[in-house]
This record gives C-alpha cells, sequence and structure tokens, in this order.
C-alpha cells in the first residue's frame, strides 16, 4: 500500500490522518530514502508543480528528524488543503492564491542581518540552511480570521538565528521583512498597502525554545505560497505575526510597526497573542474552524503554548497583549 502511495496524505481518503499515522509513514519513508528507493518511486507520482519545486537545491536535505517535545491533540491538516487555502496578500486578497504565488522566484535568495548587530551580514538562503540544526515540529496554526489548521512544519530554532546574528546589548526587538518585487507579486501593485509585509518580535519571544524559522512543510521544501524559502512560525499569535518569504531581520531597539498595524492598527497590534475571551472588533475568537475537518472548535489561550510562553507577558502592564 505504501509502496503504491508514498503520498498517502495527501490523498482525499486520508482526511482523517491522525498524526501516528502521519508518523509512521515518515519513518517508512526515511527508511526507504536510507535504502535508496525514494527516488524511483518519486519519480512515478509526479507532484503538481504548486506542491514541490523540483528545481528547489533544498529538497535534498527533507525530511529531517521530528521533535516530538510538541504534541497535538489534533489532527493533521491534509497537505493539499494547507497548501491551496492561503493567507498571502503579495499574491491577491483572497484564499486561492497558490497559482499566482508559483511566480516567485525563491533561487537565489539572499537574507540580510542588519541594525544593532555585532556584524552586518548578507547570506545565501541555501548557506544559512547548511549551517542551521533542521527539525520537523507539528503546530498549531491560528488566523486571526478564526480559521486553524495543524502541520508538521521543518525548520530550525529561531534562536539559532538570533545566535548568528549577535545582536547588541541594546537591541530589544527584531524585525522580519518580505521581499518586494512588484513584477513577481501583483498584489504589491495595490499602492495603498504598505509594503513590504514586515513585523516583528521581541528578542525575548524570538528566542523562545516556539519559536521556529519555517523552511519546509510535509516532509518537503515549504512551498511558495505558503511563504519559500523562510518563514515565521510563532503559534502562540496569530497568523498575520507570521511573516513570509522573509528577506530582511533588522535588530533594533524601536518596536516596529507591522503592515497590518499600520492599516488597521485598532485591530491589528504588536502582540497579537491568542485568546478566546478577547474578541476582534468585528468578531468572536472563542472558537475557530479546523480547516482540515472542518470543525468548529474552542480557541484555546495562547492557542495551547502557554505553558511555554505565558512567562515572557506576566508583568506586562497596561499593553494590548491579546490583539
Ligand atoms: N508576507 C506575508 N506574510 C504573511 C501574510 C501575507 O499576506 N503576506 N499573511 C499572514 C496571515 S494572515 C496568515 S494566517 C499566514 C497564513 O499562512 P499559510 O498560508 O501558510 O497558512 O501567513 C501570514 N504571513
Ligand atoms: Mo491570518
Amino acid at each position: 500500500m505504501l509502496i503504491k502511495n508514498p503520498k498517502g496524505w495527501e490523498l482525499p481518503e486520508s482526511k482523517a490522518i491522525s498524526e501516528s499515522v502521519y508518523l509512521n509513514r515518515r519513518k517508512i519513508l526515511q527508511g526507504m530514502a536510507g535504502a535508496g528507493l525514494i527516488a524511483s518511486i518519486g519519480s512515478a507520482v509526479p507532484l503538481h508543480r504548486a506542491f514541490a519545486d523540483d528545481a528547489d537545491p533544498s529538497a535534498k536535505l527533507y525530511p529531517v528528524p521530528l521533535n516530538d517535545r510538541y504534541k497535538v491533540m489534533r489532527e493533521l491538516t491534509p497537505e493539499k488543503i494547507a497548501t491551496t487555502y492561503n493567507n498571502f496578500y503579495e499574491f491577491g486578497s483572497h484564499k486561492e492564491i497558490y497559482e499566482a504565488a508559483q511566480a516567485l522566484k525563491i533561487r537565489p535568495w539572499t537574507v540580510k542581518i542588519d541594525g544593532m548587530v555585532e556584524k552586518e551580514m548578507d547570506i545565501d538562503i541555501d548557506d544559512l540552511l547548511a549551517k542551521m540544526p533542521l527539525e520537523e515540529r507539528l503546530y498549531r496554526h491560528r488566523c486571526v480570521e478564526a480559521w486553524s489548521m495543524v502541520v508538521p512544519w521543518s525548520g530550525f530554532p529561531m534562536k539559532e538565528l538570533v545566535k548568528l546574528a549577535a545582536p547588541t546589548s541594546s537591541a530589544k526587538y527584531v524585525v522580519m521583512q518580505t521581499f518586494e518585487d512588484k513584477s513577481m507579486a501583483p498584489g504589491q501593485r495595490q499602492f495603498w498597502y504598505p509594503w513590504p509585509y514586515t513585523d516583528g518580535l521581541t528578542i525575548e519571544e524570538a528566542t523562545n525554545d516556539l519559536t521556529f524559522m519555517v523552511t519546509g512543510l510535509y516532509g518537503k521544501p515549504l512551498p511558495k505560497q505558503n511563504g519559500a524559502p523562510l518563514r515565521l512560525a510563532a503559534p502562540w499569535k496569530y497568523g498575520f505575526k507570521q511573516v513570509k518569504s522573509i528577506v530582511r531581520f533588522t535588530f533594533t531597539d524601536k518596536r516596529p510597526v507591522s503592515f497590518w498595524e499600520t492599516l488597521l492598527g485598532e485591530e491589528y497590534g504588536f502582540w497579537a497573542n491568542i485568546n478566546p475571551e478577547v474578541p476582534h472588533r468585528r468578531w468572536s475568537q472563542a472558537s475557530e474552524r479546523d480547516i482540515g475537518t472542518g470543525e468548529r472548535i474552542p480557541t484555546l489561550l495562547y492557542n495551547g503554548y502557554g505553558e511555554y510562553v505565558a512567562d515572557i507577558y506576566k508583568d506586562m502592564k497596561g499593553e494590548r497583549l491579546f490583539m
């Protein structure tokens, strides 16, 4: 069965696949890779180019070892759904941008690290990937629009990037910026948006164990529509904080004003921590729709990650921590 369907989790009948089934398949796939079987099977199952980029030189790095410290008591969202229902305003202000996003050119890709750091640098994405300890984590993702998913991201802890950057003691924030190129991203011709897409974290948030720089999804390089080649996953915060297709990390002592805060500061603030009891101005945040199962489920404080992050905020007074 596996030999016939190595990518079984993409198939509609496996919508109800459980975490353990995914993990078992993954182990078997890794075993086959070791035995040199993957390539021949892979070529027998051509993938739509929206879901895997054959030209991506990082493809050989995946799958990466699972870090099972982060448990999710929910079904994984089918890959097909997580890669066809997206928010990426650079390619349109609706959910079906996965085809338009294929225009994004992800090589060569240079990441700039600047501001309050020991030494500013420009680093090629493949050099960065080679330096970083890649692992896989199953994370929840909760959009401020009250939908959510659970996916296996691959990537590395953001604290490793902070270590590489070596911020000076005056740095308090790290600002992340998406690429800007109107020729690839039609959304960026909509001049009323404050491009490039920008958001940030405090250094304390960025170096929290949970904070993950994502480079892959479902054991493969990250699809363009999900923010290739590098995006953020800070899963206790709403989805709009998870900057996609990052080209720049700037360390600074000034709190950044994000893309969404610039547009609608009353609704989208800096902290944006998930809290079912703090409604959005226009809707409740008490529950969310799982885009995999279609079910409505209760939203959890800090999206269920309070044990890792609640302490960061315990002495903060007068901050709008939950919007
Ligand atoms: N550059 C950029 N990053 C972005 C967005 C965007 O429009 N542009 N949308 C954000 C929002 S609102 C969400 S919910 C997530 C969606 O990630 P996904 O498409 O991988 O589910 O990306 C976030 N990162
Ligand atoms: Mo979102």
